[in-house]
């Protein structure tokens, strides 16, 4: 195999010479043989008679100790409410981010700056995280943010990738269940935009009409990406569920289920089509503008009409029950995935104009519906004119032709269907890396499979996923590595690591403790040199610097009772120096990184002696770094 085929060469300058000089000196039965090591095989591997071919598969994911991976991958956590950064091709796990959830670790939750964060859901300690995104510029990744919705609790967060946390949380208003999420591609992340998936009563005050199915809508939400503000709200006829944008900025796509407004399984599959909804961007700014909207629910966020015979929308029938909704990375297309029927709709994005000009028919626009099995939920690209979809019931990848649909869809007889692989099992999303902007590259899959079953050691009856690893650089997808995860990965994006440049350390002047400085600045305190307790009536601000390893207070005297904030800040400049402050009983924790200031809250309920203590190793001494607070009844 080639270096090429390796992916050693990409912006070999950041590959250090002495790492170039390794590989060589490795060679292919070398490579061959750590591939093995990385990705242990099962026995019935083993025993395939396509061990030969599969050792060279695994050879691809290979990054040696010391070496990095080539792409950042932002992996959603489900349920976990969490994002993770995770290096493609080893599969490392390389970071958590908390957003929705609760962490020990980090104090996320815990915290000021958190809470803060968090506004007015800082009480909610859990959230069901989707589909991360990350801002672009002319259809290319630009590394600022990585959004993300929680369809539990209907908000939109934003990850800022310098520091690779999250610095803005959003409740959305007036829906139930944020689901599918994409950022507006073109000419740069201006709105991020995102599905209500349930619907519900427009004004749901619990007054009259609750039980009255008609009033119910579902809306689609726009973003400001750079305030985390709403800027308006689309109501749309039936439930919409994935989204995504074009590379024009003009247009928005959803696919939307239920369009005959069930409010059980059996009334919501009832009707033979539903709809893939064209939202145009300058219809809806320019209702927007001329005050076409109303208000709801005492909020004031404008709410405009893009029901059925709207100008602001077009509504496209497709087979009943579509899911995942996929734009190409040359920006042709709008893919809708079938779900229940076998099909994925191809939409001529190019059409659109003509549709919203009312000069051809919404299905004019469908320029092929290849059958490909069982369970089409997501679509995936590698930029050279191939599809890949998910086939949730069938187990499978099916790779496709998307010119090759097109034709037979015009009644040439060529075939589209390209390969089907076995996945392990039940895949929802699949990506590409750089497959949702221009720079797919075409060079891995990842099929996010919901179940594992028999793929890893028992773990009882709750398994992990199954994120499989597949090279698609050749004409065929090969399965390259089985990585188990933690509930739940629904969606993820590869991102090539020359896009990402995070910090090493924190800058002083960032807005994530700039509040908790204001609050010091107030004190008289200066957080880099002073240690001081500040006692303001029941309430006790307690500053004290760190350095590896003491903290610059060995001990601070409060009242039973008080309400007391430590405010930490780490003097350390070196990289990779976090300090931890934990109140021992207290139930308090955080991490302090090198130049952070950060301050969390809780009750002197206990008296007497009790200590403190650094919870990141961060010295030789670092059991040492400890102090007392005394506690007087
Ligand atoms: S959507 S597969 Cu949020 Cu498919 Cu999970
Ligand atoms: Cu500071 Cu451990």
């Amino acid at each position: 195999m080639s270096k090429e085929e390796l992916n050693l060469t990409n912006d070999s300058n950041e590959v250090t010479l002495e790492s170039e000089e390794r590989r060589k000196f490795f060679g292919k039965s070398a490579l061959i043989g750590a591939g093995v090591v990385a990705a242990p095989m099962t026995a019935a591997m083993f025993a395939s008679t396509a061990q030969a071919q599969r050792k060279e598969m695994a050879m691809s994911a290979v990054v040696h100790p010391g070496e990095l991976d080539e792409y950042y991958g932002f992996w959603s956590g489900g349920h976990s409410g969490e994002v993770r950064i995770i290096g493609i091709p080893s599969m490392r796990e390389l970071m958590r981010i908390p957003v929705f959830n609760t962490d020990s670790a980090t104090g996320w939750g815990l915290t000021e700056e958190s809470k803060r964060v968090k506004g007015d859901s800082a009480d909610l300690m859990m959230g069901d995280s989707h589909h991360p995104h990350m801002s672009m510029t002319d259809g290319q990744y630009n590394g600022k943010y990585v959004f993300i919705n929680d369809k539990a609790n209907s908000r939109v967060a934003r990850i800022r990738c310098d520091i690779m946390k999250c610095d803005k949380m959003l409740t959305v208003p007036n829906v139930q269940a944020v689901h599918g999420l994409r950022v507006q591609k073109a000419p740069y992340t201006k709105y991020v935009v995102c599905n209500g998936e349930f619907e519900i009563p427009m004004n749901n005050d619990g007054k009259d009409g609750m039980k009255d199915v008609s009033t119910y809508r579902s809306l689609y939400n726009v973003i400001n990406a750079e305030t985390m503000e709403m800027a308006f709200q689309v109501m749309v006829d039936g439930n919409l569920d994935n989204t995504d944008a074009d590379f024009d900025g003009k247009y928005f796509a959803s696919t939307c289920y239920n369009s005959e407004m069930g409010m059980n399984l059996g009334e919501m599959i009832g009707a033979e089509r539903d709809h893939v909804v064209i939202f145009s961007l300058a219809a809806c700014e320019a209702a927007l503008k001329a005050g076409k909207f109303k208000t709801y629910n005492g909020n004031n966020v404008p709410v405009l009409d893009g029901r059925k015979g709207s100008d602001l929308t077009r509504y496209i029938p497709v087979p009943k029950s579509p899911h995942g909704l996929n734009t190409s990375p040359e920006g042709k297309y709008f893919m809708a995935n079938g779900k229940l029927s076998p099909t994925v709709t191809v939409i001529s994005i190019a059409k659109l104009d003509d549709l919203f000009a009312n000069k051809i028919k919404p299905r004019d626009t469908v320029v092929a519906e290849p059958e490909l099995g069982l369970g089409p939920l997501h679509t995936a690209f590698d930029g050279r004119g191939n599809a890949y979809t998910t086939l949730f019931l069938d187990s499978q990848i099916a790779k496709w032709n998307v010119d090759d649909a097109i034709k037979s869809y015009k009644g040439e007889k060529v075939n589209y269907l390209r390969q089907k692989l076995d996945v392990h099992y039940q895949p929802g999303h699949n990506h590409t890396t750089q497959g949702e902007s221009r720079d797919a590259d075409g060079k891995w899959l990842i099929a996010l499979c919901k179940f594992s079953k028999d793929r890893f050691l028992p773990t009882g009856p709750l398994k992990p996923e199954n994120d499989q690893l597949i090279d698609i650089s050749g004409d065929e997808m090969k399965l390259v590595h089985d990585g188990p995860t933690f509930a739940e990965p629904h969606d993820c994006i590869m991102v090539h690591r020359s896009k990402v440049k995070p910090k090493k350390v924190w800058t002083r002047d960032d807005s994530m403790f700039a509040e908790t400085l204001a609050i010091a600045k107030r004190d008289g305190v200066d957080p880099m040199s002073d240690n001081k307790v500040i006692r303001d009536g029941k309430k006790v601000r307690v500053y004290m610097t760190s350095v590896a390893p003491t903290y610059g207070m060995e001990s601070f005297n409060v009242k039973l009772g008080d309400e007391v904030t430590v405010i930490v800040t780490n003097l350390d400049q070196v990289e990779d120096v976090t300090h931890g402050f934990c109140m021992t009983n207290h139930g308090v924790q955080m991490e302090i990184g090198p130049q952070q200031t950060a301050s969390i809250t809780f009750t002197a309920n206990k008296p007497g002696v009790q200590w403190y203590y650094c919870n990141w190793f961060c010295h030789a001494l670092h059991m040492e770094m400890r102090g007392r607070m005394f506690v007087e009844a």
